[in-house]
């Protein structure tokens, strides 16, 4: 695996732009945001340039459905999310250099020179089709504005683009019944010009790019999902809508056209980029970090306007290129991966993409995160109701990041982490040696007398492991593990601590004493620097408290060696960092989510009757030992050709990587399922479905509706080939 850091000295760090039609709750943030903002943080602490961008995406169907909804324009729907969601992510402290919008002219202009570009190349491929057409409001209609009932399952609310009971993929017109959700009229099928970009012009050279360099890179989930798509075979897609919301078509004969959503948005990362240097230049920061006019660290110090092209161009040198780094959510891999580099690659100038560290979906108390019924923790309303605790917020969701397959938030673990981790591992270590030392020798960094013993050496080498590996995993976009090594610091140092009493010492051998608070103040030291990637309001605090400066808490003062805190340096006052979360304030947010849920319930759902099939005859306890049930992890999923029914699946057993064939396409999309664990039944006969062998049987759980879900283990622990039993 290429060690980024080591490769490139320049990085362009992208976080989704998220739509602004509605405030950020923990899923965005954790799908995206902080692991973005954790990974730019630590460039900064290793001194490389890096850019960090992201903007709201103002333009497609998600807006203007908002705005439809609360009867107002798109603009102003956009207007108010925008300010919003950059208040929000600022009071967060998510640390773009520069929050952009796609409405913004510099954006219309980028999105419209890239679309000219690509025609002049004879990029796409203009064809007519057939599409509905809204006769009373005299428009096209984008996929979400037709609902019908769906041929899979006969849901009568399903969308243009997909059902949203049954997960099926659909068009519109693959509806029954097809309805325009503007005039509640039957839509008719007009003909209608677009621009398509062939991608299964670029199906060789992307199975070539992401099949055969990046499998080692990038994660198993994302891996997986390009894939299932690159077998699935890639078609041309259009790149143009008939809409009276977004960027023009600046083509003559595409007039009242605009540009797809899908190319217009990605496009954002780079006019943001722009403008961002635009703004430095001029010294308006407008949407940029005003603190970036001060800033005395390259890429700030005399920037230039035409500075973002290192950014994004490919380079005469190649070591003076980017390494570009787009952070999103698992519903974005396809557009990032392969639609977003396909087009970057016809324009022909710009660099790639090195890794796309996507992620799955982070869950809330048992339920999907979702806006509509309420069921959701705003980041807004936490800052309000949690002042001054972000970092709590920061750190559990680091802490439950889902990584490679959904995870779960839930209020009890939040207090729980917060309790026994932050404050009774991390705020105690620091708290115990602050006011040892602040008591005991007011607050002055006590000389070393004496040797180091196997004690002290045997913590630091360890430490040094940790940072290490801290190192290795934010290297690798692990950031749970890096966050537990972080915290191992603080479990080594109270271990030390432990071992030595130096509180007992004080008394008994003052030498000895001044030593280990000597040493164990080194290791706080080494925190207050690592919690700049991970707290930055605790290093802050920290910061202030040890009386230290910006130079002090460097990345090289993490060398075991690094003495931070010297002999008859001063520390202030020390207060604790964090305290016990007083359970009446988690009842009360469990209250409100309930309260909101039991409000937003969708009316016209009634649930069906949930009912439990008899219990099975007997069987006996040899039968069921016979049965070798496994934990097994699927590492590819795809439709068996020509079934509408199946899917065929390649599952790690532990044992071995083999095929097996469900017949489950109706109830999940073979990109869901990539990099999770199920349990697999391995010894039943190997069995020819279509073609295909198929050896062994994914089990599924189906619930009231009937709808299936694969099981797993609760825990990330257990591995692949563990017995089930
Ligand atoms: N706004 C989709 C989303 O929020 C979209 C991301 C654009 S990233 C260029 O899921
Ligand atoms: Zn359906």
């Amino acid at each position: 695996m290429s060690d980024l850091l080591a490769k490139y000295k320049r990085f362009t760090v992208t976080a989704a732009l998220p739509y602004a039609n509605g405030p950020l709750h923990i899923g965005h943030i954790a799908g995206a945001y902080l692991p973005a903002d954790i990974y730019v943080r630590y460039l900064r602490l290793r001194k490389k340039e890096v850019v960090f961008i992201c903007g709201s995406d103002e333009h497609g169907a998600a807006i203007t459905i908002r705005a439809k909804k609360e009867g107002v324009s798109p603009k102003e729907i956009i207007d108010k999310y925008h300010v919003l969601m950059r208040d929000t992510f600022d009071k967060f402290g998510i640390s773009f250099d520069i929050y952009h919008r796609t409405s913004d002219e510099i954006h219309h202009h980028t999105a419209q020179d890239f679309f000219l570009k690509l025609n002049s190349q004879n990029e796409f491929e203009v064809k007519e089709s057939e599409q509905y057409y809204d006769e009373e409001y005299g428009q096209f209609l984008a996929d979400r504005y037709i609902q019908g009932t769906c041929p899979n399952c006969g849901n009568e609310k399903a969308y243009g683009d997909q059902c949203e009971k049954c997960g099926s993929t659909l068009n519109p017109t693959d509806l029954i019944n097809p309805v325009s959700t503007l005039s509640h009229r039957k839509p008719v099928l007009r003909t209608t010009k677009h621009w398509y970009l062939p991608l299964d012009k670029y199906q060789k050279w992307l199975e070539e790019w992401i099949l055969g360099t990046k499998q080692e890179e990038w994660k198993v989930n994302v891996f997986g999902q390009c894939k299932s798509w690159l077998q699935g075979g890639l078609l041309p897609r259009a790149m143009t809508r008939d809409l009276d919301w977004g960027v023009d078509v600046p083509l003559e004969e595409g007039k009242g056209k605009k540009i797809y959503v899908w190319l217009d948005a990605p496009i954002g990362y780079i006019s943001a980029t722009k403008q961002l240097f635009e703004e430095l230049s001029t010294q308006q920061p407008k949407f940029s970090n005003p603190d970036l006019l001060n800033a005395q660290f390259p890429p700030f110090i005399n920037p230039q306007a035409n500075d973002w092209e290192k950014f994004w161009k490919k380079q005469e040198n190649p070591e003076e290129e980017a390494c570009l780094l787009h952070f999103i959510g698992k519903d974005n891999i396809v557009f990032h991966c392969i639609i977003f580099p396909a087009i970057l690659k016809a324009h022909g100038e710009y660099i790639l993409p090195e890794n796309v560290p996507g992620n799955e979906f982070l869950n809330l108390e048992g339920d999907k995160i979702s806006t509509s019924r309420n069921w959701a923790v705003w980041v807004h309303e936490f800052l309000q109701d949690f002042p001054e605790k972000r970092d709590i917020l920061r750190y559990v969701l680091c802490a439950i990041l889902p990584e490679t397959k959904d995870s779960e938030f839930t209020w009890a673990d939040f207090k729980q982490r917060n309790d026994s981790e932050l404050n009774a591992i991390f705020s105690n270590f620091i708290h115990r040696v602050l006011t040892l030392t602040y008591k005991n020798y007011q607050g002055v960094v006590p000389n070393v007398v004496g040797e180091t013993d196997e004690m002290l050496k045997s913590a630091f080498r360890e430490i040094y492991e940790s940072v290490n590996k801290i190192h290795e995993n934010i290297e690798q976009f692990r950031f749970r593990e890096a966050l537990f090594e972080f915290i191992n610091i603080a479990r080594i140092g109270n271990r030390y601590l432990t071992e030595t009493e130096p509180w007992k010492l004080l008394k008994t051998n003052p030498e000895e004493a001044q030593k280990v608070l000597f040493a164990s103040l080194q290791i706080v030291a080494k925190l207050t620097i690592l919690a700049r990637v991970f707290l930055p309001d605790t290093a802050e605090k920290l910061t202030e408290m040890l009386n230290l400066s910006e130079e002090d808490i460097a990345w090289e003062n993490l060398h075991f060696k690094a003495v931070t805190l010297k002999p008859n340096h001063i520390i202030k006052e020390p207060t604790p960092l964090f305290t016990n979360i007083d359970p009446e304030l988690i009842n009360m947010e469990i209250e409100k989510l309930h309260k909101s849920k039991a409000e937003n319930q969708p009316q016209e759902e009634t649930l069906e009757p949930v009912v439990v099939p008899p219990q099975k005859e007997f069987t006996t306890f040899d039968d069921f030992q016979k049965m070798d049930i496994r934990i097994a992890r699927i590492l590819e999923a795809s439709y068996v050709p020509k079934s509408d029914k199946l899917l065929q699946f390649v599952v790690d057993t532990g044992i071995d990587k083999r095929t097996i064939v469900s017949g489950v396409a109706e109830h999940f999309k073979p990109e869901e399922l990539v990099g999770k664990q199920v349990l697999v039944l391995l010894n039943l006969p190997p069995r020819k479905i279509r073609g295909v062998e198929s050896q062994g049987m994914i089990l599924y759980a189906g619930d009231h509706t009937g709808r299936l879900h694969v099981i797993h283990p609760e825990t990330d622990g257990v591995n692949e080939g563990a017995s089930v039993n």
